[in-house]
């Protein structure tokens, strides 16, 4: 393939049931050149056994939390790659205090953090990636129904992914011009490291599975080639939007 792989960098790999790793597998397969970053010491071993399993891909570290941290990936990417053609985020975090209880609870605190982690980082890492987007590409971030429609206890990260949605339709009309595209997968809820710790997630799954007109839940692998395709020439009329991987259940009203 020589110099025409297009490569990607995904943010957000935790382990084997994450989001990214589902995304990283479909775009493997589209035949893309994939980075993939980790949050910290904690995650690496994990992260670089599945990242070996990626002929090709290479890991790197990167708290999306940190100014220098995100620029320091960019320097390492912009001497490995040269050019870049996709961005994944798959990045969240809120404190666990703030998932629990109600919403009018909210602390500044953690107010604060979900945002930061959550919102802002996509637009960081955004900033750093275009310089190295010179032939075009494609943005991809993961949100969640709880931005639209109250889900009890997902409290300030349905506020944060609501302000993630909003800040994928401005980066959309900043990039347009330099044909970059950035969308968000609405994703159905899935068992991962992230909803584990989450109280009546098994309930939630189960309500979910009845009421989506597909009466199941989704694959994580559906959410990755959702990804594959808006970043692939297939998608190259998207742009700004949210894409619902819910197996239909945002459609319903009863
Ligand atoms: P996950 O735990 O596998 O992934 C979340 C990732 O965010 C982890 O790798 C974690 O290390 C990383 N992260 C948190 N704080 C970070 C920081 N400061 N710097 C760098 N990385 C940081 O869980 P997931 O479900 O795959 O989540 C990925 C995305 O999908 C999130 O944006 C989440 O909101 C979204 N999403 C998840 C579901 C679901 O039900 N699992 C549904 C819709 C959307
Ligand atoms: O976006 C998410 C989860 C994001 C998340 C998860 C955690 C758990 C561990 C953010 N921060 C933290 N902080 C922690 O300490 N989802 C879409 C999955 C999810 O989370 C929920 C859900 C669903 C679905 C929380 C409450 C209710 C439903």
């Amino acid at each position: 393939m020589g110099d025409t792989q297009k490569t990607a960098v995904i943010c957000g790999l935790a382990n084997k049931r994450s989001i990214a790793w589902a995304i990283a597998q479909k775009l493997h397969a589209a035949g893309w050149r994939l980075a993939i970053t980790y949050q910290n010491e904690r995650l690496e071993q994990e992260a670089k056994d599945l990242i070996a399993d990626l002929p090709g891909a290479a890991g790197f570290m990167c708290d999306v939390s940190f100014d220098d941290q995100i620029a320091k990936l960019f320097e390492q990417l912009k001497t490995q790659y040269g050019v870049l053609h996709g961005v994944v985020h798959s990045v969240a975090f809120a404190p666990a205090e703030e998932l629990k209880g109600e919403f009018v609870n909210t602390t500044r605190e953690g107010f604060r953090i979900a945002h930061d982690v959550s919102v802002y980082s996509l637009i960081a890492v955004v900033r750093a990636a275009a310089p190295l987007m010179t032939e075009g590409g494609g943005i991809v971030t993961l949100t969640y129904y709880g931005a639209e429609k109250v889900v009890p206890r997902y409290n300030v990260m349905g506020v944060a992914k609501a302000a993630l949605e909003a800040s994928v339709r401005y980066l959309a009309y900043d990039l347009g011009p330099r044909g970059i595209r950035v969308n968000a997968i609405s994703a159905g809820p899935i068992k991962t490291l992230a909803a584990r710790g989450i109280s009546g997630l098994s309930d939630m799954l189960k309500s979910h599975a009845e009421r989506a007109p597909l009466k199941r839940n989704v694959d994580p692998a559906e959410v990755g080639s959702t990804a594959a395709f808006l970043l692939s020439e297939a998608g190259s009329g998207i742009t700004g939007e949210t894409i619902y991987v819910d197996c239909g259940y945002n459609i319903m009203g009863f």
